[in-house]
């Protein structure tokens, strides 16, 4: 159980890794390509290193700043980042080899609308039902996006991970692997690694108290420290947003993370269309440019979509392709709210899953 536990939160995990890189990543060569891993070969994976991270000019430059802009104690710094360690498990689990694979729409949905998660998503309803009810009133998000999300995300707060925030986010921030796309995750990495001592303090916390996933992604809805500080609300009303331990907090936190990414109250999700294959039909050209809904239906009709009359002609869409191993591709016309929900994670594959998850668990809970 546990081992099939963590394979089933192992594979999440990459999933969510690769997930969140732009869905067109840049495939620009880096010019700092020199390999961090090679100083830490003779360790065991998962074994933290003591690496002193206060000597390293990166560590130093960031104390700096979170001392003289954000007016954090130096001393309280340096002797939290003396306490930081590299995990070179993090740093293995961050790259993982490119797929060998095609892309298989239906294997994916498989490993996530089973019914273990389907039977903890019921409970997991049936116990929080008030809040989601509340958080549905609130910011109009549907309680079955909010329930499939959770679901995906961490089965309900069974696999929210237990590597120490400060650690993974150090050593992707400071030793990331040789990638092509190295400086720009340092960066981003670097930038969550501070919003985690500014985030500590609005809360009152340890800053070296948060755990999570090998990403630094935490609590129940998987949020990175930057997104809990723009999106996240406290909705059990105890003065502090804890989205590791107050399913209230991290329901009411992924509703206001939705509303603010443009969620439309009562509009739909998705509608599956057919597409031409003609050489001429110009709709290829309209996958992949952003996730935002930005075409009519008629721009595409034009273009060699077929759609149906019940598609609503009022709103905008964008063109959703999910591709299924040797099976075709299927096509869908996605709305802004389901292009809201590929904001959270950003992959056509997890904005489907969580519409076909809650609405699974939804019919699961009706036949309860
Ligand atoms: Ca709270």
């Amino acid at each position: 159980m546990k081992n099939l536990r963590f394979v089933s939160f192992l594979f999440s995990f990459l999933a969510l890794s690769i997930l969140a890189t732009p869905l067109h990543a840049e495939t620009k060569k880096s010019s700092k390509r020199h390999n961090p891993k090679a100083v830490h070969e003779s360790k065991q994976v998962d074994e933290p290193e003591f690496t002193n991270f206060t000597q390293w000019r990166g560590v130093a430059d960031l104390i700096d700043e979170l001392s003289d802009q954000h007016g954090l104690q130096r001393e309280t710094l340096n002797a939290q980042f003396s306490k930081v360690h590299y995990l070179e498990s993090v740093v293995k689990l961050i790259n993982p080899p490119p797929p060998t694979k095609l892309k298989n729409w239906t294997v994916y949905r498989e490993r996530f609308i089973e019914p273990t998660r389907l039977r903890a998503g019921a409970a997991f309803w049936k116990k929080h039902e008030a809040v989601l009810h509340r958080a549905q009133t609130e910011f109009g998000v549907p309680a079955e996006i909010i329930v499939g999300i959770l679901g995906v995300e961490t089965m309900y707060g069974k696999m929210t991970g237990n590597i120490r925030v400060v650690d993974a986010l150090a050593t992707l921030a400071f030793a990331y692997p040789p990638t092509a796309n190295r400086d720009a995750r340092m960066k981003y990495f670097r930038d969550e690694l501070k919003q985690v001592f500014l985030l500590a303090r609005e809360n009152d916390m340890d800053p070296l108290g948060f755990y999570g996933s090998f990403a630094g992604a935490i609590g129940l809805p998987q949020f990175m420290p930057g997104s809990i500080r723009r999106f996240a609300v406290d909705f059990d009303g105890d003065g502090k947003i804890d989205l590791r331990n107050s399913p209230a907090d991290a329901i009411g936190s992924i509703a206001s993370f939705l509303s603010q990414h443009g969620w439309r109250t009562e509009e739909p999700l998705i509608f599956p269309v057919k597409v031409s294959h003609q050489t001429d039909a110009t709709w290829p050209g309209m996958i992949g440019q952003s996730l935002e809904a930005k075409f009519t239906r008629e721009e595409f009709e034009q273009a060699g979509v077929t759609t149906s009359s019940d598609i609503p002609a009022a709103i905008s869409y964008g063109l959703v392709d999910l591709q299924d191993g040797e099976r075709p591709t299927l096509y869908w016309l996605g709305t802004t709210n389901f292009f809201a929900i590929a904001q959270y994670n950003r992959s056509f594959f997890y904005a489907m899953t969580v519409i076909e998850l809650g609405k699974a668990v939804r019919q699961h809970r009706q036949r309860l």
